[in-house]
């Protein structure tokens, strides 16, 4: 039996490809997990890939919004427990800096993951991933960071793994076992380093548990010697890298990542023209945080301007985390996107499909809607494509299409599109 061939007409598509295509009267034919054909509705030819578009299921969208599947490509989001009781300590004055420095912080979090099961890491974790996805999102990245020993950084990947395997997402890994360093190695962040690359990165590795590597570049965190090390042992297994950079001072992490063509360097407020340049230069993607900003009442942007100038490719991302950025709504990191970094709605747009594809490295196949790529969209119930990074608080997804089938409640509620019906009116 061949897969079941559906037709998706009478929809107003974002191709998000590289000239950032709108088709006013767009279709699409996907097969299985696959687009076949993406077009102008009038030129769909009879057949595609040799099968007949005659006989496809039909699904007629009404005239609505359609982009890519979108793309969260920075998260933290298996994690046990809260930080609500330091988001009040913050409230009184104290900052995340001192938080940390007196243990809590992400260290709070590492005990609580340390205690919590695989099974109650995914419990709780699942609502958040829920949530993304009924904002249409259909590829969303993982790090660990919150266990820092080998056996618990290899539990929250596996937890991970294990959500992509349960829910209706593609879940990319990275370790971010180089977060903070761990209480068993107080004082000795050098020889943690070591244990990661030598140890601890070519074990998880070997079980298929990492796609990417991450640092936690900056001044209460490691330093650039340090990320460099780990940026050499992830490169000798064939690891792409991955970098927080320049988010509580400048420390030079940027200069760094984009030598060793990291994927993408995250946060950057501290960053400047110098970064910007060097991002562009090397093809990696700036990932903006905005609800890390907006928490943490942080008050230096990111360089969007110089970012925009240099041509540098600008994502965001959730960056859900207990401590920083304690959400589940990429929807509201495009808002904050545009209100508080002056991202213009085609930037938010592509900052979370094409670029953010290229930062979680799935860009060959995803982060687009074109005949090749997964057949991964989210239909929205909204006039104008200014309508995303327009609303706050208000998911105008009407539904979530992941591998060519529906897999958001939302679909089955309220009737939003035809019934299915075998062969398709044609003119
Ligand atoms: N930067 C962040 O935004 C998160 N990690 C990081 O390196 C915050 C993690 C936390 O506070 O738990
Ligand atoms: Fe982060």
């Amino acid at each position: 039996m061949p897969e079941p061939l559906k037709l998706w007409s009478n929809a107003h598509l974002a191709t998000c490809d590289a000239e950032m295509r709108l088709i006013e009267h767009g279709a699409m034919l996907s097969q299985g997990a696959e687009l076949l054909w993406v077009g102008d509705e009038e030129s769909l030819p009879a057949a595609v890939s040799g099968r007949d578009t005659h006989q496809a299921e039909s699904y007629d969208l009404r005239g609505a919004c359609v982009t890519p599947g979108l793309i969260d490509c920075h998260t933290h989001l298996v994690f046990a427990g809260t930080r609500a009781q330091e988001y009040s300590q913050r409230l009184r004055g104290v900052s995340y800096e001192e938080i940390a420095r007196r243990g809590g912080g992400i260290l709070s979090t590492v005990r609580a993951v340390r205690k919590a099961s695989g099974l109650q890491l995914f419990d709780e974790s699942a609502p958040r991933l829920q949530s993304l996805i009924a904002e249409g999102v259909t590829t969303v990245e993982i790090k660990s960071g919150y266990g820092l020993t080998l056996a618990d950084e290899t539990k929250m990947l596996q937890t991970a793994r294990a959500l992509g395997r349960v829910f209706p997402i593609t879940v990319t890994t990275t370790l971010l076992a180089a977060h903070t360093v761990p209480p068993e190695f107080r004082g000795s962040a050098d020889s943690y380093i070591d244990t990661v690359c030598r140890e601890w990165l070519p074990k998880i590795h070997a079980e298929g548990l990492i796609d990417a590597v991450d640092v936690f570049c900056d001044s209460i965190a490691f330093d650039v010697r340090q990320a460099e090390r780990l940026f050499q042992a992830a490169q000798e297994l064939g690891l792409p890298v991955k970098m927080h950079a320049e988010q509580l001072a400048n420390i030079g992490g940027t200069q760094l990542a984009t030598r060793f063509g990291a994927l993408s360097c995250d946060h950057l407020e501290y960053a400047n023209k110098a970064e910007a340049e060097a991002l562009a230069a090397s093809g990696t993607v700036a990932v903006l945080l905005p609800i890390a900003f907006y928490s943490l009442a942080a008050s230096r942007k990111p360089p969007v301007r110089a970012l925009r100038a240099a041509g540098a490719a600008i994502a965001i991302a959730t960056d859900c985390n207990p401590g920083s950025s304690p959400t589940a709504s990429l929807l509201l990191a495009m808002s904050m996107g545009t209100r508080l970094f002056g991202l213009t709605v085609d930037e938010v747009l592509a900052a979370v499909t094409r670029h953010a594809a290229r930062a979680a490295g799935v860009h060959r196949n995803r982060g687009t809607l074109a005949a090749g790529y997964a057949a991964d969209f989210a239909i929205w119930d909204v006039k104008d494509l200014s309508e995303l990074g327009y609303w706050t608080g208000f998911n105008p997804c009407r539904a979530t299409i992941k591998a060519g089938e529906f897999v958001t409640p939302q679909a089955k509620r309220s009737v939003p599109y035809a019934k299915p019906q075998k062969g398709r009116k044609t003119a």
